[in-house]
């Protein structure tokens, strides 16, 4: 093989890698692979979308460590303020988001602070 062949082939062998890696990391199918080698921790999130002055979904279950992110796809302005004040994320604008990531179990209730009755409620279980 010439100099010229290698230096091809181990591009495409890098390309291949990175391929393999991506695809990996862009499923979520509730499969386990244990493979130690390639070790990483598992990434946890869920999402939360605000329209029709609407929490979707309202009632969302979780594992420890997931990472909420509430996205405001409506035309006016939202909060995300829990009960108990643990998180809150001020006025979010349509079209921006907020995140926060539950390290507890328990029942975390939210309402937008702007509409009383619009409410959400994010159950953490281990
Ligand atoms: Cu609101």
């Amino acid at each position: 093989m010439s100099k010229a062949g290698k230096i091809i082939g181990g591009i495409a062998l890098m390309a291949a890698l990175l391929f393999a890696v991506s695809a990996c990391g862009g499923s979520n199918s509730g499969t386990t692979s244990n493979n130690a080698s390639t070790a990483t921790p598992e990434i946890k999130s869920s999402q939360v979308m605000m329209k029709g002055s609407k929490f979707d979904p309202g009632d969302l279950t979780v594992t420890v460590g997931t990472t909420v992110t509430w996205s405001n796809t409506d035309s006016v302005a939202h909060t995300v303020t829990a009960t108990d004040g643990a998180f809150s994320s001020g006025n979010l604008d349509p079209g921006t988001n907020f995140g926060y990531t539950f390290n507890a179990t328990g029942t975390f209730d939210y309402a937008c602070t702007i509409h009383l009755a619009m409410k959400g409620k994010v159950t953490v279980t281990e």
